[in-house]
């Protein structure tokens, strides 16, 4: 199994709903370890930066006006296959088709407003978690209960 760190906001709409701390408790549940967590307002460089790959896409501004709207809560994961772990409990894009059970099946309507961001791929996560995190600001610890969670 692969150790891997992915990069996971909680968007403005998630922090504005109030529902920052369930949606963390999801992910904090599957046994990954939280490597990094804060509170920031994005600004419109950081935006750019992050969301540059759909830079042109007809959705792009309403994307990054979204995006700095509000605080959001930037999380590291760690721990294996936390990519596509954290994937998984995300939940399909379109919270329309996001199975229930998934943060934006049971918690969004709207592809606009889907309360989550989890980086794509490993290539997106090294890049994403170091546009949101220096490395003093990255934990590297052991919990007593990882025998319990990794063989
Ligand atoms: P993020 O990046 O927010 O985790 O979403 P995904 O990885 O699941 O999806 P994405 O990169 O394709 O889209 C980024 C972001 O843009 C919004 N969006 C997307 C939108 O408002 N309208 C659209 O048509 C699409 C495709 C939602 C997520």
């Amino acid at each position: 199994m692969a150790n891997e760190k992915t990069l996971i906001l909680v968007k403005p709409d998630g922090v504005q709903r109030g529902i920052a701390g369930q949606v963390i408790a999801r992910l904090e549940a599957t046994g990954l370890r939280i490597a990094g967590m804060k509170l920031l307002q994005i600004s419109d460089g950081l935006a750019a930066e992050h969301y540059g790959e759909h830079e042109g896409k007809p959705f792009y501004p309403g994307l990054v006006s979204f995006i700095t709207s509000g605080p959001v809560v930037a999380i590291c994961l760690d721990g294996p296959n936390a990519i596509s772990i954290a994937r998984k409990v995300m939940g399909s894009t379109n919270p329309a088709e996001a199975a229930p059970g998934t943060v934006r099946g049971d918690l969004a309507i709207d592809i606009g407003r889907n309360v989550i961001h989890g980086s794509a791929n490993e290539e997106d996560a090294a890049r994403e978690v170091a546009l949101y995190f220096s490395d003093v600001e990255l934990v590297d610890y052991a919990r007593a209960i990882d025998g319990w969670i990794v063989e």
